[in-house]
């Protein structure tokens, strides 16, 4: 694979940016210079506060929430909808009076929102007009294997692929990104994300809030240059992290919320940081879906982690707050510029609402028996991350789980660092955490991906259905990942 890298080039036109930095002139905290609040309690947690720390002109709550445009079927069938689109070079919106220049599908970052139905099959042309191999994975979805963006499995420069998609799975917040091997840290924050929201009857029965109440949000930090390109600095111990929030594409937004339920479809797009979210001071939330989909039933959260490629869905009932509050999402793991998420303006009048979220969103299955029990210790070594002390080795298979069994599979990790790790093409429930308690809000549902902390031991029950097939499982720090911590399973019937 040597000669890779040599392939990849940031986006056109952040030529310049090169300059900058050969020049010396890109400190790292040119931009969004809110200048470092110390790490502070809830005082810090109002918009008042937060504004006076920030004198640039990248201050957040200036612009409101970006929504990301939905994708259009360019034809449809009685079982099929049929998709074109293109991977490519684009310029964005992100900080006044500057384009940034990206990746992304149809040109945009977040790329379009595609909505699918559970039981319609999505079939999606993808045409790579980079000058780099790309291809398409759809994060969370049960996808036969030759359409799940396995890491040697691309769409070389000028080609195109067509993915096909099933959709025989509940309904569930699922994302789409780029997984070309060695790359997946520049491309996705160049910008090759975008939501993939999958919707179902028994979902729909629910009635919980939809069209403009029913809200995707991707999260993702980032740096800039000073001509308005995003700015990339690698590091591989602890990945990349940024200096600035953005959501949907914008800092840290705000977003003129009526009095009435919502439902907020959070993705952690970031390379490598994670979240610890709270409302205001620590309101209330009600987490109703995790990365597989809905809860066996409704959770409180006053705190809600999020860790690189989790989602989570929550309900927030802004009747709750008078009109003219001004609420603010942020990280309570953040600094400085890191600590905004987001804010929610409550307007006047509505209130009278009364729909209620159902005790009951979806039956949980039992838990099948493990046929199998695996560790994985989770590690650097000789210059990378590894699992069980290996690299990534396409030509080698890792584990080969048998078709439509359950294992239980833990993983240690006895580095400094927080692994989120994930399984592709299978999904899996979280069985213990060595830390405390599994939250209900992991337990109640499917997961994807699960946040493995500093010296923490967790164990998870996979099945492996419904397709076989070889997948890979890795490291979603995105930088851990391409430098080498992913294993291959090969699923055998
Ligand atoms: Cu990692």
């Amino acid at each position: 694979m040597a000669g890779r890298d040599d392939m990849w080039h940031p986006p056109a036109d952040a030529w310049s940016r090169r300059d900058f930095l050969r020049n010396g002139f890109a400190s790292a905290a040119f931009l969004c210079t809110l200048a470092p609040a110390a790490r502070q309690g809830p005082r810090l947690v109002t918009s008042a506060a937060l504004r006076a720390r920030a004198r640039s002109p990248f201050e957040p709550f200036r612009r409101d929430l970006p929504l990301i445009p939905e994708f259009l079927p360019v034809r449809q069938t009685r079982t099929t909808d049929y998709y074109e689109s293109s991977i490519r070079e684009g310029m964005a919106d992100v900080l006044p009076g500057f384009q940034t220049p990206i990746y992304g599908y149809e040109g945009i970052y977040p790329g379009p929102t595609i909505r699918a139905r559970k039981g319609r099959r999505v079939v999606v042309n993808q045409r790579n007009t980079l000058g780099f191999e790309s291809n398409v994975h759809l994060h969370g979805g049960y996808v036969p294997a030759q359409f799940d963006g396995h890491p040697m499995d691309v769409i070389a420069p000028d080609g195109e692929f067509e993915y096909h998609y099933p959709n025989h799975q509940d309904a569930a917040t699922l994302w789409y990104h780029d997984h070309a091997h060695g790359r997946t840290s520049r491309t996705l924050y160049y910008g090759l994300v975008a939501m993939y929201v999958l919707e179902d009857d028994l979902e729909r029965e629910l009635e919980l809030p939809t069209g403009d109440y029913d809200v995707p949000l991707v999260i993702a930090d980032h740096a800039f240059n000073k001509d308005g390109s995003f700015r990339y600095l690698e590091n591989i111990d602890l990945g990349f992290r940024g200096d600035t929030i953005l959501v949907n594409g914008a800092v840290s937004p705000r977003m003129r919320v009526e009095r009435r339920k919502y439902r907020f479809r959070l993705l952690n797009g970031s390379n490598s940081r994670s979240y610890d979210l709270r409302l205001g001071k620590g309101r209330r939330m009600t987490q109703i879906a995790g990365d597989g989909g809905l809860l066996e039933r409704p959770v409180g959260r006053r705190r809600m982690p999020l860790h690189p490629a989790e989602r989570v869905d929550l309900v927030i009932d802004f009747r709750d707050y008078r009109p003219g509050t001004e609420l603010v999402l942020h990280d309570a793991d953040g600094e400085g510029s890191t600590v905004a998420i987001m804010r929610f303006d409550v307007a006047r009048g509505g209130g009278r609402e009364d729909f209620r979220v159902p005790r009951r969103l979806r039956p949980l299955e039992p838990l099948p028996a493990a046929s199998a029990d695996r560790t994985w210790r989770l590690g650097f070594g000789s210059g990378a991350w590894q699992i069980n002390g290996k690299d990534f080795d396409p030509n080698r298979i890792d584990v080969s789980p048998r078709h439509r069994t359950s294992e239980r599979w833990t993983f240690v990790n006895r580095s400094n660092r927080v692994h989120p790790m994930h399984i592709h093409g299978f999904l899996f429930r979280v069985l213990e955490r060595s830390s405390g308690r599994v939250h209900p809000g992991d337990r109640l549902g499917w997961k994807d991906t699960v946040g493995v902390l500093p010296n923490e031991t967790v164990a998870v029950l996979a099945w492996f259905g419904p397709y076989s097939g070889r997948y890979v499982f890795h490291c979603h720090s995105l930088e851990h990942a391409d430098h080498a911590m992913m294993l291959q399973q090969e699923v055998v019937r």
